[in-house]
């Protein structure tokens, strides 16, 4: 049995960011931030990985190097959810009651959710790969490198995902990977998303909309992935608006995005959650709709904004400022605007740096158009987002980049 004044369920992107926030100055055994896994991995880095363009090992770290040293680590998952009296429940029975609790725990990859999509993954040379989990992201650059013709296939499931433009990021790198090598003669690239758009936001779609025609890239909307036959490396998808009309795909290359949803232990603690799962927080404040004493952050909130960690980052701050005032007895006066950011990498050496919030309007932070693919924006994705995310993003110092943006754009509108 423990208690603490702050709860940090999840020490992922969102939790440890505000894990650190918190640990500046209260004292350790005030924060405890209860996390099983071994490792924190820096997912935005899994597209380089399927690419081959940066290693695995770059992208984890230990979860212990990586949390607050002046916060308590309880290695352990929770498996029970208790608002209503301020408690929890882990794995090994320990019992943790809180005075606040922040919920971060991500997403969870259902990938067990498509027939035969496990099992292409764990036989070798079978051409399934997926960037989504460091247990299969090394075989996407495997089947790049073992392709030799046929249909490379792409797809987005029919749920929300994180990062919504990871699935064709993998697409573009692994086009120019096959014209690098001679063989896009050979290939046929093919995204099959279960959206009715390529992207959500028009101005970055209609640049998406461009590269893929001028690159012979066949985008199939509406069609979702329903079933893997990796024997006859085949692929069966439902149309979803005629969903009788099902279609079978030969493939040499099959990449999945699995469909998503919040953990279990979370989507089954109805007072914490919407129909869908997620936790109901105040889009403005981020705070529970029901519990004054929970917020949560990334992933697993019902925040209507696309996510990313480049939203965790925003939210870190507003969650931080709204949770001590709320410790304080005052009320949440932070608002979050939604913002969030997709660095559409197109190849090696190109990317189109989206970012936009809540209403879909880009917020961009270059005073540049920024729907045009740039080397500069690559290398900003490849090395400069990394070392920020596990310096300043981890460490509570990179609130995102709206500060960087107003001083950008100083004078120009
Ligand atoms: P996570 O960082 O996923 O952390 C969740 C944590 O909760 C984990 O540590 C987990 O172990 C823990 N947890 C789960 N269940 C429990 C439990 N029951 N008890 C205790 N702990 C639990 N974002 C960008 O901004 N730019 C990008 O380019 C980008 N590219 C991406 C590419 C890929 C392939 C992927 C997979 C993601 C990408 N993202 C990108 C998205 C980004 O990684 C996530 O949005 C972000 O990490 C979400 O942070 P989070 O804190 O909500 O969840
Ligand atoms: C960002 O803040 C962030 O979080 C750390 C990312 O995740 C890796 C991003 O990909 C991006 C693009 C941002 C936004 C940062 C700038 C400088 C535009």
């Amino acid at each position: 049995k423990h208690s603490c004044k702050l709860l940090v369920v999840g020490g992922g992107s969102g939790g440890c960011a505000v894990a650190a926030k918190f640990a500046k100055n209260m004292k350790k055994d005030e924060i405890i931030v209860v996390d099983p896994a071994d490792m924190h991995y820096y997912q935005p880095m899994f597209t380089m990985i399927g690419g081959g363009i940066k290693k695995l090992k770059d992208a984890g770290r230990k979860m212990g190097d990586v949390l607050p040293k002046n916060a308590k680590w309880l290695k352990d998952s929770v498996t029970e959810f208790n608002p209503k009296n301020n408690q929890i429940q882990t794995k090994s029975g320990d019992i943790i009651n809180y005075d606040y609790m922040l919920v971060g725990v991500g997403l969870q990859l259902n990938y067990d959710k498509i027939p035969g999509v496990l099992e292409g993954l764990s036989m070798k040379n079978s051409g399934v790969c997926s960037n989504y989990s460091p247990k299969y992201v090394d075989r996407t650059y495997e089947a790049l490198q073992q392709f030799e013709s046929g249909n490379a296939i792409f797809t987005f499931p029919n749920s929300p995902v994180k990062c919504p433009g990871a699935p064709q990021k993998v697409m573009y790198i692994s086009e120019h990977y096959f014209r690098k090598m001679g063989k896009r003669d050979k290939a046929n690239v093919i995204y099959n998303t279960s959206l009715p758009v390529l992207f959500g936001v028009k101005k970055y779609a209609d640049a998406l909309w461009k590269i893929v025609k001028e690159r012979n890239i066949n985008v199939n909307l509406r069609t979702n992935l329903i079933e893997v036959r990796p024997s006859e490396k085949v692929a069966v998808f439902e149309n979803l608006d005629k969903p009788e009309q099902k279609t079978t795909m030969e493939y040499s290359m099959l990449h999945v995005t699995p469909p998503m949803s919040t953990p279990d232990v979370l989507r089954t603690c109805k007072d914490l959650v919407n129909d869908a799962g997620y936790v109901d927080v105040d889009k403005d404040t981020l705070r529970s709709t029901k519990f004054g004493n929970v917020f949560a952050i990334g992933d697993c909130g019902n925040s209507p904004n696309s996510k990313t960690a480049a939203s965790v980052a925003a939210q870190s701050q507003i969650v931080f400022k709204n949770m001590q005032a709320v410790m304080n007895g005052q009320d949440p006066k932070s608002v979050y605007d939604g913002y969030a950011s997709c660095p559409l990498v197109t190849g090696y050496g190109s990317c189109i740096l989206a970012e936009f919030d809540y209403n879909l309007t880009p917020t961009e932070t270059f005073p540049i158009s920024q729907d045009r693919e740039m080397f500069i924006m690559y290398m900003m994705k490849k090395d400069f987002m990394p070392p920020l995310y596990w310096h300043m993003m981890l460490n509570g110092y990179w609130n995102g980049p709206g500060l960087m943006r107003s001083v950008m754009h100083l004078g120009m509108k």
